[in-house]
This record gives structure tokens, sequence and C-alpha cells, in this order.
């Protein structure tokens, strides 16, 4: 082609890649599916797990590569178990797990065939974890996200520089698109050797957010290759086109209690919110301020309320293992879902909006009220969209009440409450 020519089809290549985006049937199904999971696993394990010290340990201590990598002889987790932890997640009542396939220190977690910065290449344990978690989680009946860094500490090409990772050693040049065709070609290969994948949570993006970073590109490849997956991108931005779901990060959405959600306005895609147990994400072996197990009810129960999907993160050790104070808190959670699971999955978010005292949840013509923090015998609503016919404790006998043209009294005595929360089934007329 001549290179006018090529000059002059720019803009329709350019036209079709923002061309608005159509999801596959299977696509829908796939968010449908994930809408009424409800409660993911988030898993945050990689290098720097060895340092016990965040994942972001290379940027915050400036580690320079060639020091980075003394620890890859370190990194023998001889006592993961995939079974295990695919098991663990079950019994937490979670429906996915969402897996760092590639944190921002670069370092892939399976045999990538376009780098030798990988698990397989470069550490004594050598097998491509991502791999046999898949394997286990196709077993167990668990559905598999990759989290997936667009930023990349390690790579040369990763340049121009964004606003992270200034200290590791790196040549001052590089090929950007280089460096995108190397995370497409990773992204090739984790759609293409690990069965059916759920979808790939981006993070990232915010270290350039004024780059081309062909997002579009990296999408359709994506959908073309597994139509199904579901695409989310922690950019912090309202969604781009070419995305199936929103995620926000440390807030329930709406919120910006964190600090990175202030430009995030809630779109019409399937809403999801991640936190941690402790402070950290990656392994951090001196953070022990453990939030509680009714803490981690009451965020899953107000995610829901919000409409939004509840990733709650482990960072495993080095070793492999997950640390009992994880463990016991997901146990826990997972007994409280098998009584109460009913006015979580499968919901929407209620026709009263999330309130101080807790938040609502609908199924049908089933409005779950779910009382987090009340102070009184009685809890005041608006009406709703139809009368009510019947309010009965889950799991429990009826609640008295009145109606008036005013709303809804429900009467609720404090010494009857539930511990974590108490939750009235409405049947609607
Ligand atoms: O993977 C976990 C974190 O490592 C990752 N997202 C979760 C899921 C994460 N990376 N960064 N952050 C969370 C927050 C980063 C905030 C900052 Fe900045 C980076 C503050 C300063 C540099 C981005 C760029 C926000 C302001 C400037």
């Amino acid at each position: 082609m001549k290179t006018s020519r090529a000059i002059r089809l720019l803009p329709v290549l350019a036209a079709l890649l923002s061309a608005e985006y159509t999801p596959s049937p299977a696509n829908l199904e796939a968010r449908r599916w994930f809408q009424e999971a409800r409660f993911g696993l988030f898993i945050h394990w990689g290098v720097y797990s060895v340092l016990g010290d965040g994942e972001w340990v290379m940027n915050n201590r400036k580690i320079s590569i060639a020091e980075y990598e003394k620890l890859l002889p370190q990194f023998n987790p001889v006592k993961f178990d995939a079974a295990e932890w695919v098991r663990l997640a079950k019994d937490a009542g979670m429906r996915y797990i969402t897996i760092t396939s590639k944190h921002h220190d670069g370092f892939a977690m399976w045999d990538s065939r376009v780098s030798t910065w990988d698990i397989a290449d470069r550490t004594p344990y050598k097998k491509d974890i991502l791999k046999m978690l898949a394997d286990e989680c196709h077993k167990q009946g668990v559905k598999l996200f990759f989290y997936h860094s667009h930023l990349d500490w390690h790579h040369p090409d990763y340049y121009p520089r964004g606003r992270t990772g200034h200290n590791t050693g790196r040549p001052e040049a590089g090929d950007w698109y280089r460096y995108l065709d190397y995370m497409d070609a990773q992204i090739r290969e984790l759609l293409t050797g690990y069965g059916p994948i759920a979808g790939i949570w981006f993070d990232g993006w915010w270290d350039r957010p004024k780059a081309d970073w062909r997002l579009r590109q990296t999408y359709d490849l994506i959908h073309s290759l597994q139509p199904a997956a579901l695409i989310g991108n922690n950019h912090h931005q309202p969604p781009f086109e070419g995305e199936d779901f929103q995620m926000f990060e440390k807030d329930l959405p709406g919120q910006n209690t964190a600090g990175f959600n202030a430009e995030a306005k809630i779109g019409a895609l399937p809403l999801e919110t991640c936190e941690t147990i402790n402070r950290a994400w990656g392994y951090n072996q001196s953070d022990h301020q453990y939030k509680s197990t009714r803490d981690l009810i009451h965020y899953l129960v107000r995610a829901a309320g919000h409409n939004a999907n509840f990733l709650l993160n482990v960072g495993p050790r080095p070793d492999g293992a997950i640390q009992p104070e994880f463990v016991q808190r997901l146990r826990d959670m997972g007994v409280w879902l098998r009584a109460n699971g009913e006015s979580i999955y499968g919901t929407t978010q209620g026709p009263i909006p999330p309130r101080d005292w807790g938040v609502t949840t609908r199924k049908g013509n089933r409005v779950y009220v779910h009382v987090l923090k009340l102070e009184d015998d009685v809890l005041g609503l608006p009406k709703l969209p139809s009368k009510v016919a019947r309010a009965t404790r889950l799991n429990g006998g009826p609640v008295a009440f009145t109606e008036n043209n005013l709303g809804i009294l429900l009467q609720l005595p404090l010494a009857a409450r539930d511990a974590h929360d108490t939750i009235v089934a409405l049947d609607l007329q």
C-alpha cells in the first residue's frame, strides 16, 4: 500500500477502533453471571511477597532491577496447593478468584513464551502457578480472572516512564509500542493457554494517563479470543468503550474515601469493589491490623446494597501458605453466607438506596432489609413500589410491622438482633 493511501485510511481505522462496542451474547450472559456471583477472592502474589512489605516494595524502597532479581532464588512456594486455595474460596462462599498474573514489577506468574521474567524461567519453583490454579478452578467450578498491570517497572520499553518506578535502573530509552506489543502477546497467552478465563482486571493505566495505551486493540483482542471474558480497568475513570464491568478500589461505588475515585462516576456496567483484610494487598508481615469478620460481612452487605460485587483480598506468603488470620475470616464469612446468602447472591440493589443504618437488596418480589446499625427498636422505611404482604426474619419468624400511606414501620427489638446483620424479608404484594 502506498503511504499516502495508508495515511488517508488512518482516520477510518481510528474510527473503527473507537466504534461503539457491542458485547456478544456470551459476554452479556457472563455479565449476568457476574452480577449474581457477588463475592470473589482477590489474590496478590508475586516475587515481592518474599520481602513481606507489600506489592509496591520495589518502587517504595527504590530497589534496582539488579537487586530485585536477587529475590528470585528465594521465591520457592513449595506449600502452594491450588486445590486448597480454590477450596478455601468456595468455603468462603466466593464464586470467583482474581489473581495477579503480573503486577507492577512486571513479573509473570506463568510460563510466558515472550519473556524470561517469569516464575517458570527464573525461580527454583519453576512451575506455572496460573496453570495449576486455572485447572483447579475449572475442576471445582470457580471462575478465574487475571489481574494484569499495564504499568511495568521491569520492562525496558516501558518508556517514557510514568509517575512511578523511576529508580529501577533502566536505560533512558525504549519503544513504547514494542512494549504494548509485548503486553498484547502476554494477554494472548493468558487467553489461549488456560481454558475459559472469566475476565481481565487491568490496573496501572493511571501511571501514564496521557499515553496512547491502544486499549481498544487490546480489548478487541481479548474479546476475539474469548468473547465471554469480562474486561474491567482500574483507571478510576468512567468506563471506556470495550469494557464490561467497573471497579472501585477500596470504596463503595460513588464514594471516594480512598482518594482514587473522584472521577469514577458510576456507569451502566456491573460493579465491583475490592478491599483488603489488613491494609496490604501483597503479603505484609508487619501489618496486623485485621478487619473483623463483622466488618467484612458489613462490607459485603453494603456492596450488595450498592449493586456491587465484593472482591476481598488475600496476600499469600512467599511459601504459598495463606496466613491463618485470613483463612479464619474467610471461613467465618462462608458460615454466615451459608445461612444468609439468599439475601446476597442473585440479588440487585433494593428499592431503598444505601442508608447509614444499612442497605436493601432485592430478588423478584422480595426485598431484603439489612439492618447493620440501628440504635432504636423500630425502623421507619419510605413507601415501597407496592404494599408489604408479609415481613419475616430471614431464617426466622414474623416481624411486627405497620404500613400506612406514609410508609412502613418495622419492629426490631434490640434484644433479638443478629450479631452481624438483622435481615428482614419483605414480600411485596
Ligand atoms: O493492586 C493493588 C495496588 O497495588 C494497586 N491497585 C490495587 C488493587 C494500586 N496501585 N496503586 N494504587 C493502588 C494506588 C496508587 C496511588 C498512587 Fe498515584 C500512585 C499515588 C501516587 C502514585 C496514581 C498516580 C494516583 C496518583 C498518582
